[in-house]
């Protein structure tokens, strides 16, 4: 299935997508950065996967620079578009135009911790544990319906980076389980619920 990865930073996501590809039959037609500093850009240019800079602050609006987006995306008409660590908040415009096609890993156990700084306001509010949540991208910033979440202890001494790290060994595992739901078919959007194989999740 063609698929099109959004990054901003360092992409250790999309390497995940990158190892499992063939397994989970995702190929990866091309990564969009919106920042030109991003290591994610170097990860797909390894492997020559086609990448897009697209740096927001050049365009004088969200919807200028989510139009520019879309038709960058539509050059490669993928089937699903990732989110792997892609820090712009979209318009109702894209989000509605890709419905059912565009899947976020989020690092907090939704719907606690919406938006950004998730370690840091987990580890402040004195949480037992945290975790990563795979959601369906819709208008509503990390509203979307969930589809998986793996979760994680917080341990006394943790600081954002060691919680992080840990967050991270289960977002490279989640994610390419996830998307490979979707590239077979089982997973879907359907009246704003998360669907596999045709039950409500
Ligand atoms: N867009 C929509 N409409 N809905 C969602 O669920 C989205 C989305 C765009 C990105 C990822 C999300 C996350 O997993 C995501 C989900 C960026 C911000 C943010 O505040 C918040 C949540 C997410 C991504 N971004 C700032 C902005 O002004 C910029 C922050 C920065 O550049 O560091 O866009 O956490
Ligand atoms: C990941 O923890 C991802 O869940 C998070 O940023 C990190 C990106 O790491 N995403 C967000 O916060 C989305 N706003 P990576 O670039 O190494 O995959």
């Amino acid at each position: 299935m063609k698929a099109v990865a959004l990054i901003s930073g360092s992409g250790s996501n999309l390497q995940s997508l990158i190892d499992h590809a063939e397994k989970i039959d995702l190929d990866i037609q091309a990564v969009i950065s919106n920042k030109e500093d991003a290591y994610g850009i170097k990860r797909a240019q390894k492997v020559n996967i086609p990448t897009h800079v697209l740096i927001h602050t050049q365009f004088p609006s969200r919807e200028k620079f989510d139009q520019q987006l879309s038709q960058t995306i539509d050059q490669h008409s993928p089937d699903i578009i990732i989110l792997a660590g892609f820090m712009r908040i979209l318009t109702e415009e894209f989000t509605q135009k890709y419905a059912g096609k565009m899947l976020n890993i989020h690092p907090s156990l939704l719907p606690k911790f919406q938006g950004l700084n998730t370690h840091q306001r987990a580890l402040d509010a004195k949480e037992s544990e945290h975790g990563v949540s795979v959601h369906f991208v819709t208008a509503k910033l990390d509203g979307g319906p969930v589809i998986a979440q793996a979760r994680v202890p917080i341990l006394a001494d943790d600081t954002v980076e060691s919680l992080a790290q840990r967050v991270l060994i289960e977002e490279h595992k989640l994610f390419p389980k996830v998307v490979h739901w979707f590239t077979q078919g089982r997973l879907k959007l359907i009246d704003n619920h998360a669907t596999l194989d045709g039950q409500i999740i």
